[in-house]
């Protein structure tokens, strides 16, 4: 029925599981166009991340500010305090911009990454201010960003596809930061309020907002307002509170393990949540935006202690995955950033000490094995697949842009690495 009110023009990008028609999403109608993949039928938080045991961190009322913001600035994209005194000189202006730029991405040459600011929460429980209803919520994404891919994964794995919209920004950032430009697979403008860059949306939400417009952001369509920016918890939202909406086997009680986040191994993965978005997740970044050589010395030495410590514990135990034989949170949150490590973060932010294909053979197995699985009706539902090797070819062009907006200046000369020749290497034959 949808799909015939959708003509083929209309679809902008067939894209695995989901078309989305322009036209339909301008009229908060999510999906015109049928799945290639099968989903399944309706039955009627150390750091910025989630505190151990899954406790949002929800005091006065569930917000946050970003305690970096600075309330003025050309790249927080806030109207500057001021601006219209007389004596306020353009050198000025561009002074306050460059400071502000430098307070949001950095402090003594190190990279920061400051809280995120929406920490509201989508709940199954009677009376909740976010509900979980079917085609309520969207995902706002870059499909570069390992933050964002954390949750295009979950999706997938939970076969949320006709649950939560999904709306795509352009693979890399332009002056202003994420925008929609209608090449590849980004829509061409927000479908919800025709905005052109995200920017628009986080003011929309706030409009005294002076943090940084980053992806992933779940919005709630019905309400018109932001829900939660932090990946860490917006999955963990998906893994149950939507349950009662899917069928009985993607369900998190019936799934083998116990679920993405079960109940008894609670400790361990946050312990290594812990150490882990610190030192890889977060310390890719913190080598590859680093402003000093001492900060990058710093964070690229204790970036492969860390995966010298992943290799390790997957060869002691030889499992399948990091905690035994079922895939939980941690294998999720490792993935966006390893398989970005060899095509990206080896090259464009100098992680290269060593490689995954050729140092690390049991952290290498285990990212094939879930690159590789293109198996939709499986455990895993074809989900890391999916969401990277469509991508994947475009991960150091997304990083060269961010490091020269972010490090080096939009002055400097973009020049992207052409290597990897090969950007996954086959399961078999290593
Ligand atoms: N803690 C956040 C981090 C999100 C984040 O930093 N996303 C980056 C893209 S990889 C972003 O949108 N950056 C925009 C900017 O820095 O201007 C999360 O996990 O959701």
């Amino acid at each position: 029925m949808l799909r015939n009110a959708c003509s083929r023009r209309e679809i902008a990008r067939e894209n695995g599981d989901r078309f989305i028609c322009h036209t339909r999403a301008a009229m908060h109608m999510p999906y015109c166009g049928a799945p290639k993949f099968p989903v399944p039928q309706f039955t009627a938080p150390a750091s910025t991340e989630l505190a151990p045991g899954g406790v949002p961190n929800v005091a006065g009322g569930g917000r946050r500010h970003d305690e970096m913001s600075t309330g003025i600035g050309l790249s927080s994209g806030v109207s500057f305090d001021g601006a219209s005194d007389v004596g306020l000189t353009v050198q000025r202006l561009v002074e306050m911009a460059s400071n502000t730029k430098e307070k949001i991405y950095h402090a003594n040459g190190r990279f920061t990454r400051p809280d995120s600011t929406f920490r509201n929460f989508v709940s199954n429980q009677p009376g909740a201010q976010f509900p979980a209803e079917a085609g309520r919520y969207a995902l706002y994404v870059s499909p570069g960003c390992p933050w964002a891919h954390r949750t295009l994964i979950v999706r997938l794995l939970k076969g949320l596809e006709s649950i939560i919209d999904v709306y795509q920004v352009h693979m890399t950032m332009g002056p202003e930061g994420w925008y929609f430009s209608g090449e590849g697979d980004s829509l061409p403008e927000d479908p919800l309020h025709g905005f052109k860059t995200l920017r628009e949306l986080y003011l929309k939400a706030d409009p005294n907002y002076s943090g940084r417009y980053t992806v992933p952001v779940l919005w709630d369509k019905k309400a018109d307002v932001l829900v939660n920016n932090e990946s860490s918890e917006i999955i963990r939202m998906f893994y149950s509170e939507f349950d009662h909406l899917l069928p009985e086997p993607l369900r998190e009680v019936n799934r083998p393990g116990d679920g993405l986040y079960p109940e008894a191994l609670r400790s361990e993965i946050d312990e290594l949540n812990d150490w882990v978005y610190n030192t890889v997740n977060n310390g890719v970044y913190k080598s590859g935006f680093a402003k000093s050589q001492e900060s990058y010395n710093e964070n690229v030495h204790a970036l492969f202690q860390s995966l010298d410590r992943l290799e390790a514990k997957l060869q002691a135990h030889g499992k399948r995955f990091l905690l035994g034989d079922h895939i939980t949170e941690v294998d999720v949150r490792l993935y966006t950033t390893l398989a970005r490590f060899d095509v990206a973060y080896f090259t464009v932010f100098m992680c290269n000490l060593k490689s995954i294909r050729h140092d690390y053979p049991a952290l290498h197995l285990w990212l094939r094995r879930l690159y590789w699985d293109q198996d939709v009706d499986g455990a895993l539902r074809a989900a890391f697949y999916r969401t990277t090797q469509p991508y994947i070819s475009q991960y150091a062009l997304g990083y060269a842009h961010s490091r020269r907006k972010i490090v080096l200046g939009d002055a400097t000369p973009l020049v992207v690495p052409a290597g990897p020749a090969v950007l996954m290497e086959p399961l078999e034959g290593r």
